[in-house]
């Protein structure tokens, strides 16, 4: 992999990228742990709900990243799409199952984690607009992002056993990567406390030297 600013050359697989979005980083740890990182450039993309970007439209009309530009041209999106993807590219260990029952769990996991992370953006988004605290009660929209996030978090302690012994797989990657977003723009909740055993399963994945690489980082590009 290298870091580019302009359009990189053909037959190589491009990367609409940013060091700080977690979704972004999914692609990431995948791109460490299948061992196709030399594959691929990536492209420093800026985009926001508010901030649409006309390069990264013209390839995806979502406005989104992570988007994946193949040497044909075609463009590939949303994450999930592109981990699938690239799984299908390597011989190793394959990061989504092959086994029924083992793939739709770590499907059912990854929409969790997918499904945290949207809701992480959005609250965000939601209290910084409006000037509000996070945690503003009066406001109902503050009010169910709260409340959704700790149901998240129980729903996670009550499986933490089950990941633990589940072999490492996409449905991991999305949740490690909503808790280090957690613990990126959301240090301040303090969740491990309240959660120990996924404190513990999350403990152990941070370990992985795919998840070491792959830290979240605010590279102060403007938004
Ligand atoms: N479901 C998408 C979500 C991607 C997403 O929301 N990415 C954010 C950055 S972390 C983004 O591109 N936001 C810009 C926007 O919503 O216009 C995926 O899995 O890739």
């Amino acid at each position: 992999m290298s870091f580019t600013s302009s359009v990189p050359l053909e037959a190589r697989l491009v990367l609409h990228w940013s060091p700080r979005s977690p979704f972004v980083r999914k692609v990431m740890i995948v791109l460490h742990e299948t061992g196709l990182l030399a594959e691929v450039d990536c492209l420093r993309s800026v985009v926001g709900m508010s901030q649409p970007n006309e390069t990264v439209m013209q390839d995806n009309p979502l406005n989104k990243i992570p988007t994946l530009l193949l040497p044909d041209g075609t463009a590939l999106f949303d994450s999930r799409v592109i981990c699938e993807y690239l799984d299908g590219l390597h011989d190793g260990e394959r990061l989504l199952p092959r086994e029924r029952d083992a793939y739709f769990q770590a499907l059912t996991w990854q929409a969790l984690g997918d499904g945290f992370l949207d809701l992480l953006l959005l609250w965000r988004n939601w209290y910084l607009d409006r000037g509000l605290a996070y945690d503003q009660a009066e406001d109902p929209y503050l009010a169910t992002f709260a409340l959704k996030t700790q149901r998240i978090l129980a729903a996670l302690e009550a499986q933490a056993e089950r990941l633990a012994a589940t072999p490492f797989g996409l449905g991991h990657i999305a949740i490690g990567c909503a808790l280090g977003q957690l613990d990126f723009r959301w240090s301040f909740l303090d969740w491990r406390a309240r959660y120990p055993r996924l404190a513990q399963w999350y403990a152990t994945f941070q370990q992985r030297p795919s998840v070491i690489a792959t830290q979240i980082r605010d590279d102060q590009a403007p938004t």
